[in-house]
């Protein structure tokens, strides 16, 4: 069964490869599975047969059969669960895979995503500055560990895994900012993710939405 998946039909990042739904159109050319796309405006997204599938009026929402699911990691495990290539067969490695995809959303994601928010809505503030030392801060510190973990490292945990994907999915929302580029094995991470063709064919599939012109790949 082929699942439907949503998006946004108007993104501020105009199909850049930052909204979620990009982690789920990944994880699923990473397997070879095709899917569907339903586009969804900011109001749509928050009427009652979108709240439906999502409580919380966002997207990705993911639909196959009689299973609907919402939150992208949530998403990409059940993809990563159903179809081989995105985690590890060996158990201990799997854990250890699945410990990632929650390390890139729980403890990389939420600095990340305080300090956009603060740049985008909090810039007319006159605290505006001192609070934004404070969060770039926090993301140092966990873009240091990290960094110091990945090593020269390929991937986080040997083979690519669901793991590296939701979490070079995480580190490209620094694109704006250009702070990876003090952590040059990040800044390489990134890279190699973004080199996968299933990267490049989600990339270009969102991207697609708002060029009106259809993937090349
Ligand atoms: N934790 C959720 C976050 C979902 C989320 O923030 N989606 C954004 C797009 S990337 C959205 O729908 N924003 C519009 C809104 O919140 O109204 C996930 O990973 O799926």
């Amino acid at each position: 069964m082929t699942p439907t998946i949503t998006a946004f039909e108007s993104s501020p990042d105009r199909g850049r490869g930052l909204a979620r739904d990009m982690r789920v159109r990944w994880a699923l050319e990473e397997v070879g599975q095709p899917y569907d796309v339903r586009l969804l405006s900011f109001s749509e997204m928050k009427e009652s047969a979108h709240r439906n599938l999502h409580p919380f009026g966002q997207i990705p929402t993911y639909e196959e059969g009689d299973l609907t699911l919402f939150e992208s990691g949530a998403i990409v495990f059940h993809i990563a669960e159903r179809h081989g290539g995105l985690l590890p067969e060996d158990a201990n490695a799997r854990a250890r895979a699945i410990a990632w995809m929650f390390a890139a959303l729980n403890t990389v994601e939420p600095p990340i995503v305080d300090r956009s928010m603060a740049v985008l809505l909090e810039h007319d503030k006159s605290w505006h500055k001192e609070r934004l030392t404070i969060l770039e801060d926090r993301v140092h510190v966990r873009l240091g560990e990290l960094s110091g973990r990945l090593g020269d490292a390929d991937w986080l945990d040997d083979a690519f895994s669901a793991g590296d994907l939701l979490m070079v999915t995480v580190l490209r929302r620094l694109n704006t900012w250009g702070v990876l580029e003090k952590y040059p094995n990040l800044s390489a991470y990134v890279a190699r993710g973004e080199a996968r063709p299933a990267y490049k064919r989600a990339f270009d599939a969102q991207l697609a939405v708002f060029t009106g012109k259809p993937p090349t790949s």
